[in-house]
C-alpha cells in the first residue's frame, strides 16, 4: 500500500512525493488502511457524528459521479470533479458550527453536502443563478471561478463578524494554485494585521490545471506562506477525514481565541495566554495535502500532462475507504450500514437532479442576485432581453434552438 520505494527524491524540496505518506510534517489520525496511528488522538465525537462524516463523503462521491455523467450526457454544463478530496471538505465542515460562513472555490462540493444544500447547490451547475442565491441561506457563499478573488471578501466577512461582535468564523477554501495570486497575499496580510476569524483552507491537490505543485511555488510547503503574515500554517492529510476534522476544529478555536495549548496542540504557536486561557485569537492557514483523481474539469484531459499511474498511490489511501475501515473495526458500522449510506446517497442525489431539471430556465435571472440595485446599464440590457423574449418567444432562447 504505502511502498516507500515509490518516494521520489531528486534532491529538490519541491518534488511532489510519489508516496503520499512520505512527508512527515503532515498531521494524520488514520493510517493508510484506516486504523488510528499509534500516537494519534482520535477526535472525541459521537458515533452518529462519525457515521455522518462517512455518510456525507459517500454522498459527495455519488454526487460527483452523477455530475460528471450528466455533463457527458449534455444535461449539465462544465463541472469540476472532487473525487479524492471529500475527506477535507467534509471533515473540515463538520468542525464548523452552522452559523459559520463557508466561502469556497469551485471543487469543495462536500461542504454543501454537509450543510444539506445539495438540492439548492446543483442548480448553479445546471446554469440557474437561483442556485447560488439559495445556498447563501445556509451560510455558504457563491462559488468563485476567478482564482483567489474570494479571499479578500472572506476576510472582510470575518472582519465584519468581529466588528459586530458575532461569534462566527469564516472557512475560506481555495487551491494550491490560488496561493500564487495577489489576492491570496493581500487577504492573508489583512487577516494577520486585523486578526480576523478566518480559516484559510488550502487544498493542495498537486495540480493547478496542468501546472504541478513543484512548479507552482518555490516555498517548501504551502502552509509556510502563513509565516510571512504573522500567523501559523499547518499541514494535514486531506484524505484523512478525522485529521481534517481535528485540525479544523483546533483552527476554529484558535480563530475564536482559545483551544488546546502546548503539547495538546497540533497547530504551532499555541502557548496559553497569561491567564492560562489558551492561545489568543489568530487566523490559521491549513494546507490539506490530497490529490485530484479526475480531470481538472469536464473540459480537461489530464492524460495530456500526467500519467494515469500517478493517481494509484493516492487511490490507495482513499478517504472513504479509510473511514469505512475505521468505522467497521470500531464496531460503528456493518454491511447493512454501508449499504444504507450508499442507498441514501443515491436517493438524495437523484432527488436533487430531478428537482434541478424541473426548474424552468429564466434567461433574465442572470441579472438577479449580483446587485441589490441593478446599475443603469444592466437595467437597460435586462429590458432589451425582456423585450426580445416578448417579441420572439421564450423558445428562441432555449439551448440548441
Ligand atoms: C484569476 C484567474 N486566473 C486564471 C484562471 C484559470 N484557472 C481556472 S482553474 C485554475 C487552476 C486553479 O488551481 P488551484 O487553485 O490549485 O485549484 P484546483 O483547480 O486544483 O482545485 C486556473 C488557473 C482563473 N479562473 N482565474
Ligand atoms: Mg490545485
Amino acid at each position: 500500500m504505502d511502498e516507500s520505494d515509490d518516494a521520489s527524491d531528486d534532491g529538490s524540496v519541491n518534488a511532489a512525493p510519489a508516496d503520499p505518506l512520505a512527508d512527515e510534517d503532515v498531521h494524520r489520525v488514520l493510517g493508510p488502511e484506516g486504523r488510528p496511528l499509534p500516537d494519534a488522538t482520535v477526535p472525541a465525537l459521537s458515533d452518529d457524528r462519525f457515521r455522518a462524516i462517512y455518510r456525507d463523503m459517500v454522498t459527495t462521491r455519488r454526487f460527483d459521479e452523477r455530475a460528471v455523467s450528466l455533463q457527458r450526457q449534455g444535461r449539465m454544463g462544465t463541472y469540476a470533479p472532487c473525487a479524492g478530496q471529500e475527506g477535507s471538505a467534509v471533515g473540515s465542515t463538520h468542525a464548523l458550527e452552522d452559523r459559520d460562513l463557508i466561502s469556497y472555490q469551485y471543487r469543495e462540493h462536500g461542504a454543501a453536502v454537509v450543510r444539506d444544500l445539495l438540492a439548492e447547490y446543483l442548480p448553479y451547475w445546471m446554469g440557474h443563478e437561483s442556485g447560488t442565491a439559495a445556498i447563501a441561506e445556509g451560510n455558504v457563499l457563491p462559488l468563485n471561478i476567478g482564482i483567489a478573488a474570494h479571499l479578500p471578501h472572506a476576510v472582510g466577512a470575518g472582519w465584519a463578524f468581529d466588528l459586530r461582535d458575532e461569534d462566527r468564523v469564516v472557512a475560506c477554501h481555495f487551491g494550491d494554485g490560488a496561493t500564487s495570486e495577489g489576492d491570496f497575499h493581500e487577504a492573508l496580510n489583512f487577516a494577520g494585521v486585523l486578526d480576523t476569524p478566518t480559516l484559510f483552507c488550502c487544498h493542495n491537490n498537486g495540480w493547478a490545471i496542468s501546472v504541478p505543485r513543484e512548479r507552482q511555488t518555490a516555498s517548501a510547503t504551502l502552509a509556510a506562506k502563513a509565516t510571512a503574515y504573522g500567523f501559523e500554517g499547518v499541514r494535514v492529510d486531506g484524505m484523512d477525514p478525522l485529521a481534517s476534522y481535528a485540525v479544523t476544529r483546533e483552527a476554529v478555536e484558535r480563530a475564536r481565541g482559545g483551544g488546546p495549548a502546548g503539547d495538546a496542540s497540533v497547530i504551532d504557536g499555541g502557548s496559553a495566554d497569561a491567564a492560562g486561557a489558551g492561545p489568543p485569537s489568530r487566523p490559521v492557514l491549513i494546507e490539506f495535502v490530497e490529490y485530484r483523481y479526475g480531470a481538472h474539469t469536464t473540459a480537461d484531459d489530464p492524460t495530456a500532462y500526467r500519467d494515469d499511474d500517478a493517481v494509484d498511490p493516492w487511490r490507495a489511501i482513499d478517504p472513504i475507504d479509510r473511514m469505512e475501515t475505521f468505522l467497521r473495526e470500531t464496531g460503528r458500522i456493518d454491511d447493512e450500514g454501508v449499504a444504507a449510506a450508499r442507498d441514501r446517497a443515491d436517493d438524495l442525489v437523484a432527488e436533487a437532479i430531478d428537482a434541478a431539471e424541473a426548474i424552468e430556465p429564466d434567461p433574465a435571472a442572470m441579472f438577479d442576485h449580483a446587485y441589490a440595485d441593478l446599475p443603469l446599464e444592466l437595467r437597460r440590457q435586462r429590458d432589451e432581453l425582456l423585450t426580445a423574449i416578448e417579441d420572439h418567444g421564450e423558445e428562441a432562447f432555449d439551448a440548441g434552438e
